[in-house]
């Protein structure tokens, strides 16, 4: 089976690795969202594609879920010491890979070219791709008004309430090279547990990339699990754009594309709803703290995505 994963950051680094233990490396293409990118010290920083390729390599920091393991900060309490902006906070180790894709990028290689290279010399096997090659950048409407989406997320600490979002490049940003080839080619295509809003809608804004989703079976896991999200503001995201943030939430924002959602053990109650839309619906212990969580969760996803995508291509 040829799969395909949408992934933000953290969420969708958990659940793709748990992918990439259940398949052959061939068949798992990650397209990881990059509306998240900006640049920072003059750095050129890309944050979910990063944790996607340190979790991949097994070298992700445990505590923090972004970053490196075994992390030192010698860089930013120096820059601290000189009074300069310490609110993003890049590790020593984190720093090399920051440093070596800005130049290149600089010199004028693509983002895409630059993450094959760096995968492959994290030993990831598996494809990952940014969803584009060209600058998108989430703007987040607040009742403060519009902010970056690192200055609304990592500076505000998502206080803000959100009114809307906007991605900024949208409209011309091409999909980078491999992703609608990838997706023609995919069985099934999964939307990782990422947070809707603002990892996942800003791959499917990329011209050509929601079409190709939607002429495919797709399962979701769901990011809100009793109300609240795993990690992160998506929960937040609902409540203050006037939904009750929920797995029934997440499933009417795709519902004209999913397929299957699975949802936690504690969203059990919800199946009748989920149903009603006409979704197939999987329970779960959907929590992925350790590798052998992830792998459990992606196993019974793709039994889920097997059987349910083959009755539906059959009946
Ligand atoms: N998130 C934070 O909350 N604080 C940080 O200082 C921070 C630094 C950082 C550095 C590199 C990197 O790849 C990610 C980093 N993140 C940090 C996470 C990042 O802001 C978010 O996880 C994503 O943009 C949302 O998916």
């Amino acid at each position: 089976m040829k799969v395909v994963a949408l992934a933000g950051g953290v969420g969708g680094a958990k659940l793709a690795q748990g992918l990439a233990a259940c398949l052959e490396p061939a068949n798992l293409t990650v397209i990881v969202n990059t509306a998240d990118d900006f640049v920072h010290l003059g750095l050129q920083i890309s944050p979910d594609l990063d944790t996607v390729m340190y979790t991949l390599a097994g070298i992700a920091n445990p505590q923090l879920g972004w970053g490196r393991a075994d992390e030192s900060w010698h860089f930013m309490e120096t820059l601290e010491a000189f009074g300069g902006p310490v609110w993003f906070r890049l590790g020593d180790r984190d720093l090399a890979l920051h440093h070596w894709r800005t130049s290149r990028r600089i010199a004028g290689e693509a983002l895409s070219a630059l993450t094959l290279e760096a995968k492959n010399k994290l030993g990831i096997s598996v494809q990952i791709l940014p969803m584009s090659d060209d600058q998108v950048q989430t703007i987040v409407s607040t009742s403060e008004g519009a902010l970056s989406f690192q200055e609304y997320f990592v500076a505000r600490k998502c206080e803000p309430a959100v009114r809307g979002f906007h991605f900024e490049g949208i409209e011309t940003a091409e999909p980078a090279p491999g992703t609608l080839e990838g997706l023609e080619t995919a069985d099934v295509v999964i939307f990782c547990p990422s947070n809707p809003w603002v990892s996942l809608d800003p791959i499917l804004a990329v011209r050509g990339i929601r079409d190709q989703v939607r002429s495919k079976p797709v399962f979701m896991v769901s990011p809100i699990i009793a109300g609240k999200a795993v990690k992160g503001p998506a929960a937040k995201m609902y409540a203050e754009l006037g939904v009750e943030p929920s797995a029934v939430a997440v499933a009417q924002h795709y519902e004209d594309i999913l397929l299957g959602l699975m949802v936690d053990h504690r969203d059990a109650s919800l199946v009748p709803e989920l149903e009603a839309l006409g979704l197939k619906v999987c329970i779960e212990d959907t929590l992925m703290k350790a590798r052998h969580d992830r792998i459990r969760v992606a196993q019974s996803l793709l039994e889920f995505a097997q059987t349910t995508g083959l009755k539906e291509r059959t009946s």
